[in-house]
């Protein structure tokens, strides 16, 4: 009873049809009527992520019977199961926005989902020595943090290893390369790259769909079955705080404040005014990167002000 289905990930949904990879293939699904029924009362239905089991027709058709318990799930871009976030900067040109980049760390961990830093362009000049400022910041703070040529395709095999077995969204500002580094470790679509500065004239993405694209399989193995899931979401880079981050818990989601902030003399300090602040001390010191700490006292404006209507 149980072999006739088989067990896949939801790649898109498009024009009243799901596109749901299974068995080393891409499956065209309609829902079973049941299902359908039950997803009336879902306010988020099926989501791209989404796990399902299907009932094979005819190939390449099947039916959706069944939608796997979720292990997490965003509604801003919507997408279920995501696990980890590359986070895509430009080491130079478009200019970095460091206050971007801590903002979507505060979102991504506090959503469960790991950020993976990304400098793209290495090859440009200057680029190394920003790297390398950089790499040390982040790296102390405990993240992940990569340095990559998607012009040059170095690096690319290194992210392609962090990449298997997971669904991972992409972010990061227009311009920095996310279709450009995106194609060279996904399967067979080609994203539309663009030029910036035509971009930035008319002043939109040309990264419209949500949707997961298969990884290019890392070892050929039985099944060509892509070991991991990409997604190339517009909305990433506008993700909005979170409703349970507000100014007394912000610092829980900034590891390298977190682990001075037992130093400090009160308990729900927020390393702002307060006096005896281990967090402080580490910048005077230089034992913290004092940009870093100032776009978390930044955030902490920024959300103690919405919370004072
Ligand atoms: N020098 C250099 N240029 C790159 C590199 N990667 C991408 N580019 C260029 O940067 C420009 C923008 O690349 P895209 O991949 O379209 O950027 P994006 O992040 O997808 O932009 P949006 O879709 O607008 O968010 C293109 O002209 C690319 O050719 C790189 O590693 N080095
Ligand atoms: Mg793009
Ligand atoms: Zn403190």
């Amino acid at each position: 009873m149980a072999e006739k289905f088989l067990q896949g990930v939801l790649l898109k949904a498009h024009g009243g049809f799901y596109f749901v990879q299974a068995a080393g293939r891409i499956w065209t699904c309609s829902l079973r009527g049941r299902l359908k029924q039950s997803l009336r009362e879902e306010p988020l239905g099926l989501l791209v992520g989404d796990r399902l089991l299907l009932e094979p027709l005819a190939e390449p058709e099947a039916v959706i019977a069944e939608v796997l318990p979720r292990r997490n799930f965003l509604v801003r871009p919507r997408i279920a199961n995501l696990e980890q976030c590359l986070v895509v900067l430009a080491a130079e040109h478009p200019k970095p926005d460091y206050l971007l980049l801590d903002r979507l760390l505060v979102c991504l961990l506090a959503a469960g989902v790991r950020p993976i830093i990304c400098f793209n362009k290495l090859d440009r000049p200057g680029a190394e020595q920003v790297f390398a400022e950089q790499f040390k910041v982040y790296q102390q703070a405990g993240f992940t943090v990569l340095a990559v040529s998607a012009l040059q395709q170095r690096g690319v095999a290194e992210l392609q290893q962090l990449l298997q077995g997971k669904i991972t969204a992409v972010a990061g500002q227009s311009g920095v390369g996310k279709s450009t580094l995106l194609n060279q470790v996904q399967q067979s679509q080609q994203l539309q790259t663009g030029d910036i500065s035509r971009k930035l004239q008319r002043g939109r993405h040309t990264t419209r769909l949500v949707e997961l694209l298969p990884l290019l399989p890392q070892a050929a193995d039985a099944d060509g079955l892509a070991e991991g899931w990409i997604a190339d979401t517009p909305g990433f880079s506008r993700l909005a705080m979170p409703e349970q981050v507000g100014p007394d818990n912000l610092a829980q989601f900034w590891p390298d404040l977190q682990a001075l902030a037992q130093d400090c003399r009160f308990d729900g300090c927020r390393h702002d005014q307060e006096p005896d602040c281990g967090v402080k001390a580490a910048v005077a010191q230089g034992r913290l990167d004092g940009r870093r700490y100032q776009r978390y006292l930044t955030l902490l404006a920024e959300l103690a002000e919405q919370r004072r209507y």
